[in-house]
């Protein structure tokens, strides 16, 4: 084993011309306390039934914390419905291995006025979808997020946005009710942290996220089938469709201060013609952003309606939740979203308006 910070056959080459890497971010976000948790441990344990709700079109963080949660109260006798507010309610192919999914149940099962609902990873109430009026006419509603945009609706808001996943804060919530980790819950948690961080390659990974992958590590999961699931499976459409989309891109060098903008967009037409559904679509904007050229990245998805849901990524030098709110959405400072109706060309000029180096 090498003694020292060179270790054999790893040799100290630095790319000529290469730019330095910025200092590590050491910002100190504040925690949730002790008296933020206590009165949920307090709904849980005093609750026969529970909801269990995450946002529409979920994500690998949204359904797997709901899930994880989902195992972790059946545990404890509680009885558990997981849903989301889709009609079809589709959970994507990619999230198909995730345990538990006997306990979905669609949103026309869950009561009109709720005991207890827990959200995970809704950052606003209009993104309940179809149960929204049963989130807000539930007896308590705990809302347990990350996203700096959540405004903390709710009768008990748990947002953290330090927090790099919702599934860490899941992770804390099953440590304060005493509900080990198994391997189904930790399974869904990893996917979670892992869908956030992007493999634990964004900026809001920290050791402590190393650590809570190492836990859920030790319980024998299948991180590597669960990273070919999430990451590596995709159709023959979907390159079809991504090759449309990326013969569409427009790289606006002078947009974002001279920073740049690499756009492009997905008409509906496309998915069908390659049939395609829509969440196989989500991750195009990893490949489109690899752009070097540009500081920030739009992608703009036509649903059936003719509406563009937007979803951007910016670099560290341009905050596009701003941009994105602007628009009617939000999200984080390096990946927020919106819902546009207005025309592709319209939508790209009013997100470019938006752009402001920070
Ligand atoms: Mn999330």
């Amino acid at each position: 084993m090498a003694s020292g910070p060179q270790a054999a056959g790893v040799p100290a080459v630095k790319a000529a011309g290469a730019p330095a890497l910025p200092s590590p971010r050491c910002e100190q976000v504040p925690g949730l306390t002790d008296a933020d948790w206590q009165p949920v441990l307090d709904a849980v344990r005093g609750a026969s039934a529970v909801d269990l709700v995450c946002h529409v079109l979920p994500d690998g963080d949204a359904l797997g914390s709901a899930l994880a949660a989902g195992i972790a109260l059946r545990s404890l006798g509680v009885e558990v419905r997981v849903s989301f507010g889709d009609d079809p309610q589709v959970v994507p192919g990619s999230l198909g291995f995730l345990p538990a999914q006997e306990l979905l149940v669609p949103a026309s099962a869950v009561p009109d006025r709720p005991d207890l609902m827990i959200t995970f990873d809704v950052a606003d109430a209009k993104r309940l979808g179809l149960l929204r009026p049963k989130a807000e006419a539930a007896r308590t509603l705990v809302v347990i997020d990350h996203h700096a945009s959540n405004g903390g609706f709710g009768t008990h808001p748990l947002v953290d946005p330090s927090a790099p996943a919702t599934a860490v804060l899941v992770d804390e919530l099953l440590r304060r009710l005493g509900v080990p980790l198994d391997r189904d819950i930790a399974t869904c948690l990893y996917t979670g942290v892992a869908t956030d961080t992007g493999s634990f390659k964004y900026a809001a990974t920290t050791p402590a996220t190393h650590e809570f992958a190492s836990r859920l590590l030790a319980t024998g999961l299948r991180h590597d089938l669960i990273s070919r699931r999430l990451w590596d499976t995709q159709s023959f459409g979907y390159l079809k469709v991504l090759a449309a989309a990326l013969d569409r891109a427009v790289l606006e060098r002078d947009a974002a201060g001279g920073l740049g903008l690499v756009w492009t967009w997905v008409p509906w037409a496309d998915l069908v013609a390659h049939g395609v559904l829509p969440e196989e679509i989500e991750g195009l904007i990893d490949v489109v952003r690899k752009a070097s050229e540009a500081e920030v990245t739009l992608v703009l998805k036509e649903d059936p309606d003719g509406s563009l849901r937007g979803s951007s990524r910016a670099k560290g030098a341009v905050d596009v939740a701003a941009a994105c709110a602007g628009l009617g959405g939000g999200g984080h400072v390096y990946a927020a979203g919106f819902t546009s109706h207005s025309t592709v060309d319209t939508t790209v000029a009013r997100f470019r308006d938006g752009l402001t180096p920070s």
